[in-house]
């Protein structure tokens, strides 16, 4: 699969993603201690208890990350700032290194032409905030509206885009009700309140960064196509709240002032006092909309309580994360977004990649015929007129995938985490091709 620049429209941006803890090395500069840490270290969590401290240790090695972005003709790197190295306790007194740290990366892309596109959180919770119950704290809206003021009053003239919480879904039902994610909850009360809490608290940071006078600001929501499992009624209704829990509950606060009535039969219940009356804010004007995608499940009913279903056994070749390599989910996403939500607004491809066994000495053909098949479905959605702006790869390198640690390879260059060195895939060489084309 060869691709070229003006196979797509004019303007359209490449880019690649990270984020902090995955990569930073949380150990260094005066950062404080997050959820992850803790989670990290209860055996069972994480796969051989692996954390963060180290990661790619980015923290020490940005300038030669940002060459090897440039380098490969990339537009626009996605990074996230930790909460925790600018706020070691949450709120208070800031870590004057941690906020040093984002200056001079932002600076460091600004120099190589790349245009920084920031997210202000991407799950690192300070410890000292999640102690006191964290997403499902209704303070949480406030404390991340401070948050956001601090790193946006330090970086916020020079970064091209931003964006306030990346993947809600992840921030609070994966954490919350399936526990695969810290805080590692499993509790419905909790993640109702988890999940309006992370939208609200997206809404008073796009309010907070418009008072700054910012531009270019969006949202980034992961997505995942749901399927019937088979044609009976009760799999049809399965997969249906399986895609409101997932997709359609965001999308609704933030599009529609409305969450789907699928969740409501579960989480109407328990989400906070006035719930109703947060719309206004969480629907706070945005720029862009980002889209993480990666996979599809099949969903079947399940006779347990709700949201009753389960997922069914895959059809199609699988990625390194079990997940099928379904390329037309992404098309449909973007055509469904566009034409059910968000209207003529810039539509990002926020993350898209595969996690592959690479090995240094090997090249990771499965990654491009991963990535040629994904530009191929953003094609189609823009040729059925969603209106996609951007694509960015998850992700630039090898690094800490959370619960599975560092074993899952999701890079365009491989990290070899004895050594921290850094060695540039055949997908880095061929996207290198496809993007200065
Ligand atoms: O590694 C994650 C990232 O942190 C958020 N989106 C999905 C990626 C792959 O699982």
């Amino acid at each position: 699969m060869q691709f070229a620049r003006t196979d797509f429209p004019e303007g359209f941006l490449f880019g690649v993603a990270t984020s902090s803890y995955q990569i930073e090395g949380h150990g260094f500069g005066g950062a404080g201690p997050t959820h992850w840490d803790s989670f990290a270290a209860t055996p069972g969590n994480v796969v051989r208890a692996e954390h963060g401290a180290v990661a790619c240790d980015h923290y020490h090695r940005w300038a030669t990350d940002l060459d090897l972005i440039a380098a490969m003709g990339a537009d626009v790197y996605r990074f996230s700032t930790s909460w925790a190295r600018v706020l070691p306790e949450g709120t208070g007194q800031p870590n004057a290194e941690g906020l040093d740290f984002y200056d001079r990366l932002v600076d460091g892309m600004l120099a190589r032409g790349l245009k920084p596109a920031a997210t202000l959180y991407h799950w690192e919770l300070p410890q000292a905030l999640a102690d006191q119950g964290g997403w499902r704290n209704a303070d949480m809206p406030d404390w991340f509206a401070d948050y956001t003021h601090l790193v946006m009053s330090r970086i916020g003239d020079r970064v091209w885009s931003a964006a306030p919480i990346n993947e809600p879904w992840c921030v609070s039902w994966l954490s919350h009700f399936e526990g695969a994610h810290a805080p590692g909850l499993r509790d419905i009360r909790a993640t109702a309140r988890a999940m309006h809490h992370v939208l609200l608290s997206h809404g008073r940071s796009i309010q907070v960064m418009r008072d700054l006078g910012m531009k270019n600001l969006g949202a980034v929501c992961n997505f995942e196509w749901a399927e019937p499992a088979s044609d009976s009624p009760e799999d049809i209704a399965a997969a249906n709240r399986y895609d409101a829990i997932y997709n359609r509950f965001f999308l609704g606060g933030l599009f529609k002032g409305a969450y789907p009535a699928e969740v409501l039969a579960g989480l109407g219940p328990h989400l906070p006092k006035g719930w109703e009356d947060d719309f206004p804010t969480i629907q706070a004007p945005l720029d862009w909309l980002g889209l993480n995608y990666y996979t599809r499940k099949l969903i079947r009913h399940a006779d347990h309580a709700w949201p009753s279903y389960a997922e069914a056994p895959t059809r199609l070749p699988l990625t390194q994360m079990g997940w099928e390599i379904y390329p037309d989910g992404l098309r449909d996403f973007l055509i469904r977004t566009a034409r059910d939500y968000s209207g003529t607004l810039p539509l990002f491809v926020t993350e898209n990649g595969m996690a592959n066994p690479d090995r240094v000495d090997q090249p990771d053909a499965a990654r491009i015929a991963y990535l040629g098949s994904h530009l191929q479905a953003v094609q189609a959605a823009i040729a059925a007129g969603a209106p996609v702006a951007g694509y960015f790869v998850w992700s630039l390198m090898d690094n800490y995938e959370w619960s599975l640690g560092y074993e899952k390879r999701f890079g365009l260059i491989h990290v070899d985490f004895e050594t921290l060195a850094r060695t540039p895939k055949a997908s880095y060489h061929a996207l290198a091709q496809w993007w200065r084309d």
